[in-house]
Protein backbone atom coordinates (compact mmCIF):
# COMPACT_ATOMS: atom_id res chain seq x y z
CA UNK A 1 0.00 0.00 0.00
CA UNK A 2 1.21 3.30 -0.50
CA UNK A 3 0.40 6.59 0.42
CA UNK A 4 1.05 9.66 -1.64
CA UNK A 5 1.86 12.87 0.55
CA UNK A 6 3.62 16.38 0.60
CA UNK A 7 4.93 17.21 3.98
CA UNK A 8 2.52 19.19 6.26
CA UNK A 9 0.08 18.98 3.85
CA UNK A 10 -3.68 17.65 4.39
CA UNK A 11 -1.92 13.86 3.43
CA UNK A 12 -0.44 14.15 6.91
CA UNK A 13 -4.32 13.18 8.42
CA UNK A 14 -4.21 9.75 6.31
CA UNK A 15 -0.28 9.27 7.00
CA UNK A 16 -0.76 10.09 10.81
CA UNK A 17 -4.25 7.26 10.56
CA UNK A 18 -2.11 4.60 8.75
CA UNK A 19 0.00 4.89 11.73
CA UNK A 20 -2.33 4.79 14.65
CA UNK A 21 -3.45 1.24 12.95
CA UNK A 22 -0.10 0.03 12.88
CA UNK A 23 -0.71 -0.50 9.08
CA UNK A 24 2.35 -1.26 6.24
CA UNK A 25 2.78 1.15 3.68
CA UNK A 26 4.85 2.95 1.83
CA UNK A 27 4.78 7.17 2.22
CA UNK A 28 5.40 8.42 -1.21
CA UNK A 29 6.47 12.18 -1.42
CA UNK A 30 5.05 13.56 -4.55
CA UNK A 31 6.15 17.57 -5.53
CA UNK A 32 3.18 19.62 -6.15
CA UNK A 33 4.81 21.81 -8.05
CA UNK A 34 5.93 19.15 -11.17
CA UNK A 35 3.06 16.37 -10.18
CA UNK A 36 6.38 14.39 -9.77
CA UNK A 37 7.31 11.47 -6.78
CA UNK A 38 10.74 11.49 -5.39
CA UNK A 39 11.24 8.80 -7.56
CA UNK A 40 10.53 10.75 -10.82
CA UNK A 41 7.10 9.16 -11.86
CA UNK A 42 4.10 10.87 -13.02
CA UNK A 43 1.85 11.17 -9.81
CA UNK A 44 -0.98 12.25 -12.51
CA UNK A 45 -1.46 8.75 -13.16
CA UNK A 46 -2.29 8.02 -9.70
CA UNK A 47 -4.19 10.91 -9.41
CA UNK A 48 -5.18 13.24 -12.04
CA UNK A 49 -6.10 16.20 -10.10
CA UNK A 50 -2.31 16.02 -9.04
CA UNK A 51 -3.89 16.74 -5.50
CA UNK A 52 -2.71 14.40 -2.53
CA UNK A 53 -3.33 12.13 -0.57
CA UNK A 54 -4.05 9.50 -2.32
CA UNK A 55 -4.22 5.96 -1.71
CA UNK A 56 -2.65 3.05 -3.89
CA UNK A 57 -3.51 -0.33 -2.94
CA UNK A 58 -1.57 -3.28 -3.71
CA UNK A 59 -4.24 -4.77 -5.94
CA UNK A 60 -3.78 -1.34 -7.48
CA UNK A 61 -6.88 0.19 -6.67
CA UNK A 62 -6.69 3.94 -5.58
CA UNK A 63 -8.39 6.21 -3.48
CA UNK A 64 -8.39 9.80 -2.96
CA UNK A 65 -10.46 12.61 -0.93
CA UNK A 66 -9.44 12.54 2.71
CA UNK A 67 -12.85 11.79 4.36
CA UNK A 68 -13.19 8.79 2.16
CA UNK A 69 -9.12 7.67 2.76
CA UNK A 70 -9.03 8.09 6.50
CA UNK A 71 -12.90 6.32 6.82
CA UNK A 72 -11.28 3.18 4.36
CA UNK A 73 -7.74 2.93 7.37
CA UNK A 74 -10.56 2.92 10.29
CA UNK A 75 -12.84 0.05 8.36
CA UNK A 76 -9.90 -2.24 7.86
CA UNK A 77 -8.45 -1.84 11.20
CA UNK A 78 -11.58 -1.76 13.54
CA UNK A 79 -9.67 -2.89 16.59
CA UNK A 80 -8.36 0.18 16.92
CA UNK A 81 -11.24 2.47 17.04
CA UNK A 82 -10.94 4.94 14.66
CA UNK A 83 -14.49 5.09 13.94
CA UNK A 84 -17.67 4.15 15.10
CA UNK A 85 -19.14 1.18 13.66
CA UNK A 86 -21.43 1.12 10.33
CA UNK A 87 -24.95 1.96 10.92
CA UNK A 88 -24.45 3.82 14.53
CA UNK A 89 -25.51 7.49 14.83
CA UNK A 90 -22.05 8.02 15.93
CA UNK A 91 -21.07 7.32 12.46
CA UNK A 92 -23.02 9.93 11.15
CA UNK A 93 -21.64 12.08 13.36
CA UNK A 94 -18.65 11.30 12.25
CA UNK A 95 -19.29 11.77 8.68
CA UNK A 96 -20.27 15.15 9.41
CA UNK A 97 -17.18 16.38 10.98
CA UNK A 98 -15.26 15.27 8.40
CA UNK A 99 -17.30 16.81 5.38
CA UNK A 100 -17.24 20.20 7.64
CA UNK A 101 -13.36 19.55 8.01
CA UNK A 102 -12.95 18.71 4.51
CA UNK A 103 -15.15 20.98 2.58
CA UNK A 104 -15.51 24.24 5.24
CA UNK A 105 -12.50 24.29 6.98
CA UNK A 106 -9.87 23.18 4.76
CA UNK A 107 -11.08 25.11 1.90
CA UNK A 108 -11.06 28.49 3.60
CA UNK A 109 -7.16 27.96 3.86
CA UNK A 110 -6.95 28.05 0.28
CA UNK A 111 -6.39 31.71 -0.51
CA UNK A 112 -4.21 32.04 2.09
CA UNK A 113 -1.36 29.10 -0.02
CA UNK A 114 -2.05 30.04 -3.29
CA UNK A 115 0.15 32.15 -4.52
CA UNK A 116 -1.49 34.01 -6.75
CA UNK A 117 -4.09 35.66 -4.48
CA UNK A 118 -4.61 38.83 -3.79
CA UNK A 119 -4.15 40.46 -0.68
CA UNK A 120 -7.93 41.31 -0.07
CA UNK A 121 -8.55 37.62 -0.71
CA UNK A 122 -5.82 36.38 1.32
CA UNK A 123 -7.18 38.81 3.91
CA UNK A 124 -11.13 37.76 3.98
CA UNK A 125 -9.50 34.03 4.11
CA UNK A 126 -8.03 35.08 6.97
CA UNK A 127 -11.06 36.25 8.92
CA UNK A 128 -12.94 33.30 7.32
CA UNK A 129 -10.54 30.74 9.28
CA UNK A 130 -10.55 32.99 12.70
CA UNK A 131 -14.14 32.57 12.77
CA UNK A 132 -14.23 29.18 12.84
CA UNK A 133 -11.38 28.36 14.61
CA UNK A 134 -13.38 30.75 17.33
CA UNK A 135 -16.15 28.36 16.87
CA UNK A 136 -13.95 25.35 17.20
CA UNK A 137 -12.33 26.69 20.14
CA UNK A 138 -15.99 27.31 21.68
CA UNK A 139 -17.22 23.63 20.65
CA UNK A 140 -13.83 21.78 21.81
CA UNK A 141 -13.61 23.91 25.31
CA UNK A 142 -13.68 21.24 28.38
CA UNK A 143 -13.62 18.36 25.01
CA UNK A 144 -11.03 16.30 24.51
CA UNK A 145 -12.79 14.83 21.26
CA UNK A 146 -14.14 16.28 17.85
CA UNK A 147 -16.60 13.87 17.19
CA UNK A 148 -17.78 11.81 20.03
CA UNK A 149 -16.36 10.40 22.81
CA UNK A 150 -13.16 8.71 21.95
CA UNK A 151 -10.57 9.61 19.98
CA UNK A 152 -10.92 9.27 16.05
CA UNK A 153 -9.57 9.67 12.01
CA UNK A 154 -11.73 13.44 12.96
CA UNK A 155 -9.32 14.42 15.47
CA UNK A 156 -6.49 13.38 13.41
CA UNK A 157 -8.16 15.35 10.51
CA UNK A 158 -8.35 18.47 12.69
CA UNK A 159 -5.15 18.23 13.90
CA UNK A 160 -3.25 18.21 10.98
CA UNK A 161 -5.53 21.64 10.13
CA UNK A 162 -4.76 23.43 13.52
CA UNK A 163 -0.95 23.53 12.14
CA UNK A 164 -2.01 25.40 9.41
CA UNK A 165 -2.83 28.78 11.10
CA UNK A 166 0.99 28.36 12.32
CA UNK A 167 2.48 28.62 8.63
CA UNK A 168 0.15 32.11 7.12
CA UNK A 169 0.67 34.16 10.48
CA UNK A 170 -2.45 33.65 11.88
CA UNK A 171 -1.96 33.87 16.05
CA UNK A 172 -3.20 30.63 17.67
CA UNK A 173 -3.01 31.81 21.02
CA UNK A 174 -6.39 33.27 20.67
CA UNK A 175 -7.68 29.75 21.39
CA UNK A 176 -6.78 28.60 24.19
CA UNK A 177 -8.65 24.79 24.13
CA UNK A 178 -7.57 24.29 20.53
CA UNK A 179 -4.18 24.85 21.80
CA UNK A 180 -4.80 22.25 24.87
CA UNK A 181 -6.91 20.04 22.27
CA UNK A 182 -4.27 20.00 19.75
CA UNK A 183 -1.28 19.41 22.19
CA UNK A 184 -2.40 16.33 24.10
CA UNK A 185 -3.13 14.44 20.22
CA UNK A 186 0.66 15.73 19.36
CA UNK A 187 2.15 13.22 22.22
CA UNK A 188 0.53 10.57 20.68
CA UNK A 189 3.51 8.54 19.27
CA UNK A 190 1.92 7.47 15.53
CA UNK A 191 2.21 11.77 15.37
CA UNK A 192 5.35 12.15 16.49
CA UNK A 193 6.58 9.47 13.92
CA UNK A 194 4.30 10.54 10.99
CA UNK A 195 5.76 14.23 11.86
CA UNK A 196 9.37 12.91 12.19
CA UNK A 197 8.83 10.76 9.03
CA UNK A 198 7.46 14.29 7.27
CA UNK A 199 10.46 16.18 8.34
CA UNK A 200 8.33 18.21 10.83
CA UNK A 201 9.33 17.36 14.14
N1 LIG B 1 -10.63 17.49 -1.31
C1 LIG B 1 -9.27 16.99 -1.25
C2 LIG B 1 -8.33 18.18 -1.12
C3 LIG B 1 -6.91 17.77 -1.34
C4 LIG B 1 -6.01 18.99 -1.40
O1 LIG B 1 -6.46 20.13 -1.59
N2 LIG B 1 -4.71 18.72 -1.27
C5 LIG B 1 -3.75 19.80 -1.35
C6 LIG B 1 -2.75 19.70 -0.21
S1 LIG B 1 -3.55 19.96 1.37
C7 LIG B 1 -2.99 19.71 -2.65
O2 LIG B 1 -2.61 18.64 -3.07
N3 LIG B 1 -2.80 20.85 -3.29
C8 LIG B 1 -2.09 20.92 -4.53
C9 LIG B 1 -2.90 21.55 -5.60
O3 LIG B 1 -4.06 21.94 -5.38
O4 LIG B 1 -2.38 21.66 -6.70
C10 LIG B 1 -9.10 16.02 -0.09
O5 LIG B 1 -9.78 16.19 0.92
O6 LIG B 1 -8.32 15.08 -0.18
Amino acid sequence: MQLFISPGACSLAPHIALREAGADFEAVKVDLATRKTEAGDDFLAVNPSGKVPALTLDNGQSLTENPAILLYIADQNPEVGLAPAEGSFERYQLLSRLSFLGSEFHKAFVPLFAPGASDEAKAAAAVAVENHLAALDKELTGRDHFAGDSFSVADIYLFVMLGWPGYVDIDMSAYPALGAYAGKIAQRPAVGAALKAEGLA
